[in-house]
């Protein structure tokens, strides 16, 4: 069982007064806090070991190379991935998707294939698709979403067919905290010789994920949402397909040979890691993966679960408030989006800050999702292993004062 008295020692930025008051930090989903750990790791790299990858036989070069594959490996033993080659180090979730997107749907789709995702879904599981299917033909589909924001199953059915060859779905919604059955959906999408991708910039910060047992075979998260620093995200693929696919870069160090007129590339993972890679970013990764794993990531969900229990069962108190989520929390993650009618969300975070409290405002990156809905923008507050029930209280008074001010109670 996490003990978030203990962990929140570990989180200094938890320590800052906002506005006079105590910082009550609920906007995780976007970017979580960092632990000393990960800050000592960033420094500790710069200060006595930097010198850039793969280049040079001299020492720091061939330390802070190790280091750079020892944080691919403890990565590939948090997902319980079958080589650490299935790993591909990029800068974000987005670029991990846009990677995938142009490395495999705009080299596979022809005319008349689709990709299947869902109005759920984050822009950067989105807008790519837009890019490839203006370049192939390809054309989108979409999964709809039942009353209860939940993945609409029968929608599935009526729309996966030999046509479908992608199927792109996010495995914890960043607005619902909806998490779809992913090993369900992957394995009808499989049925039909469809490749699962799954968005897992929520979900794995969350919950244990095991690659051999999700279902999908190719997974996206960003490090910043996982205690990790910004400018390190993670593809992983299974081997034999990221073997297939084309690299979506060009530049130093992802080739095998260059000629004039031609090249061949460097094995996996390597051919997809054009560049300078962000390899500060990912050993302070491993960092924040060495973090999470001590914690236990089943302990991570429960912690989670509890105080979503407890702060849905609190924002029912306030009148009107209507939550966009499932209530049931057994298919949710930490991730509340809400609306007050006859206040702005902009004018609810607003408000909160006043009194410490940090919640996103906005239509969070998923405009078809706020259209879906009918709304323009939600708050949202999101948790993470240092919140605790006190900081759900102040959420509560906070919005408490937010309908005063607006003559609603
Ligand atoms: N997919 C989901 C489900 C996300 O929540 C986000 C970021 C991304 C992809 C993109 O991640 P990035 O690290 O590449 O930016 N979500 C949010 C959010 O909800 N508020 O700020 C960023």
């Amino acid at each position: 069982m996490i003990d978030p008295s203990c962990i929140r020692a570990d989180f200094p930025i938890l320590d800052r007064q906002i506005n006079g008051r105590p910082l009550v930090f609920l906007d995780s989903a976007a970017s979580s806090q960092k632990p000393v750990q990960v800050l000592d790791a960033l420094t500790r790299i710069y200060r006595d070991s930097y010198a850039n990858v793969h280049r040079g036989a001299y020492t720091l070069s061939q330390e802070s190379t190790e280091a750079y594959e020892e944080a691919r490996r403890k990565v590939a033993r948090f997902l319980n991935a079958g080589t650490d080659e299935e790993i591909v180090f990029t800068r974000s979730a987005t670029a991990a998707m846009n990677l995938f997107a142009y490395g495999w749907g705009l080299n596979t789709l022809k005319p008349g294939d689709r990709v299947m995702t869902s109005v759920m879904e984050h822009h950067a599981n989105i807008v790519p698709w837009h890019i490839v299917a203006r370049h192939t033909g390809a054309e989108l589909v979409y999964l709809d979403l039942t009353d209860d924001f939940r993945i609409d199953l029968d929608s599935l059915g009526d729309r996966l067919d030999e046509r479908v060859k992608i199927v792109a779905l996010s495995g914890m919604s960043n607005v619902l905290g909806t998490m779809p059955p992913i090993g369900a959906i992957a394995s009808v999408a499989h049925e039909v010789g469809a490749v699962v991708l799954v968005d897992g910039a929520q979900l794995v910060p969350h919950s244990p994920v095991d690659v051999r047992t999700l279902g999908a075979d190719f997974l996206a998260f960003s490090g910043h949402k996982m205690l990790g620093p910004t400018g390190i995200g993670v593809l992983w693929g299974r081997r034999e397909l990221l073997e297939e696919m084309e690299p979506a870069e060009g530049g130093g160090e992802m080739i095998r040979d260059v000629r004039l007129f031609e090249s061949t590339w460097a094995p996996v993972p390597h051919k997809f890691e054009a560049g300078t890679p962000p390899f500060v970013e990912a050993i302070a990764l491993g960092a924040a993966v060495d973090y999470l794993s001590e914690l236990g990531m089943g302990n991570v969900l429960e912690h989670d679960r509890r105080l979503t229990a407890y702060a849905l069962k609190r924002l029912a108190e306030i009148p009107d408030l209507s939550i966009q989520g499932p209530s049931d929390i057994t298919d949710r993650g930490g991730t509340i989006s809400f609306h007050i009618p006859g206040i702005h969300a902009h004018d609810i975070a607003t408000i909160l800050d006043e009194q410490g409290v940090a919640v996103r405002a906005g239509h969070h990156c998923a405009k078809p999702l706020m259209r879906h809905l009918g709304l323009t923008a939600t708050a949202r507050a999101s948790f993470y292993v240092y919140n605790v029930e006190q900081e759900v209280d102040a959420l509560v008074e906070a919005l408490a004062e937010a309908r005063r001010l607006f003559g609603l109670s």
